[in-house]
């Protein structure tokens, strides 16, 4: 029996994994293990031999199975251990810079503009990019013959077989949402409305779409003045500098009257733009007061109510405030640009946090 009992200890120790220690549970306490064999045997014992040797028996094999689940419990202690060599991690090692992706810088100046707006009151409304050619157009006192439709270089959408009615555009410029916003809330109103347009034209400063932003202010007692004011903040607030000089050059659009387009005091020293300094001047934005055939368009009464409006292109903007010389870059999806171009994800422009960093 000691030989027995030393050969499996023996063993036991010697297991290096879970499925040898089962075979030796087998082999040595199983049903038809060595030790219940030795166990059947008692019965043949006279009750003498019986009443020394079952107790010895019963010893020995608890002596086994406590051996086995000690050496289980120490294999599993051992795993565990080396999974957790594996697994460690220092935590306090500094995370990762390396940035997965970028905020376009499109999306950046909608951001930045948009917050320049709210700050002044303004509502972002967003609309349909397929349009009706009235809302694009009619509303807009661009009347069926008038020659900027011509020039605005429009994608129409296809129309079915036999239908007579006006085919839908790709809006040509923003000012559909305005018209909507006109219709669902009346006036008095202040929005913006950033987003995509399309005209069919392709060259170096030119892509078939691009984005702008226009903006409306109706109430009663709106003027000129009141336009002027609000985009010096504007420019001011974008620009990140404390002093601009605006210049308003009368101009023509066929939705307001009078018209101004706007011009900003600027240098361009080595290339570089800055802005409220030097002999230059930079076109940013057309304006004007709402032509009351709009307002009229839009079911707002303009003997009750006037306001202004602007529009700007986005992408243009972005480039003179962040130097990007090529406007087809921004659409060319490369990555290499966007790691150069583009902003940190969490870097949320807001007036009180920096607009830029
Ligand atoms: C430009 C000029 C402009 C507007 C857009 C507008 C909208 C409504 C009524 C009247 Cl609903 N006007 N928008 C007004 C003046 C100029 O855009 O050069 N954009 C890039």
């Amino acid at each position: 029996m000691d030989d027995l009992r030393d050969k499996y200890i023996k063993l036991i120790t010697e297991a290096d994994d879970e499925s040898t220690l089962e075979d030796l549970r087998v082999q040595a306490v199983g049903k038809k293990g060595e030790i219940s064999l030795k166990m059947r045997e008692l019965g043949k014992m006279t009750p003498d031999e019986r009443q020394v040797m079952g107790p010895k028996l019963n010893a020995l094999k608890d002596e086994i199975n406590s051996a086995l689940s000690a050496k289980r419990e120490a294999l599993a202690d051992a795993a565990l251990d080396e999974r957790l060599r594996g697994e460690w991690l220092d935590v306090t090692l500094p995370g990762r810079t390396r940035r997965a992706g970028t905020i376009h810088p499109i999306s950046q100046v909608t951001e930045e503009v948009t917050a320049i707006f709210a700050d002044m009151g303004f509502a972002v409304a967003e609309g349909p990019q397929v349009e009706s050619d009235w809302h694009n157009f009619d509303a807009l006192n661009i009347p069926g013959h008038h020659p900027a439709r011509a020039e605005m270089d429009t994608f129409y959408m296809h129309r079915a077989e036999g239908d007579e009615r006006p085919p839908h555009v790709l809006r040509t410029h923003t000012s559909p949402v305005q018209i909507r916003s006109m219709e669902l809330q009346g006036a008095p109103i202040r929005v913006i409305c950033p987003g995509r347009v399309y005209r069919a034209d392709y060259d170096q400063t030119h892509t078939p779409m691009f984005h702008q932003v226009e903006g409306l202010a109706l109430d009663t007692d709106i003027s000129m003045a009141n336009l002027k004011w609000t985009l010096e903040e504007f420019v001011k607030a974008f620009f990140e500098v404390d002093d601009v000089e605006l210049r308003f050059r009368a101009s023509h659009f066929p939705f307001t009257e009078p018209s101004a387009e706007v011009d900003i005091r600027c240098s361009w020293e080595g290339g570089q733009l800055k802005v409220g300094e030097g002999d230059d001047w930079l076109e940013i934005l057309g304006s004007g007061m709402v032509h009351p055939n709009v307002l009229r368009a839009g079911g707002i009464n303009p003997e009750v109510y006037q306001g202004f409006a602007f529009g700007m292109g986005i992408d243009r903007i972005a480039m003179l405030k962040y130097g990007i010389p090529d406007l087809r870059a921004f659409f060319d999806s490369d990555l290499r640009w966007l790691r150069h171009y583009g902003f940190a994800s969490l870097d949320v422009p807001t007036l009180h946090g920096g607009l830029s960093r």
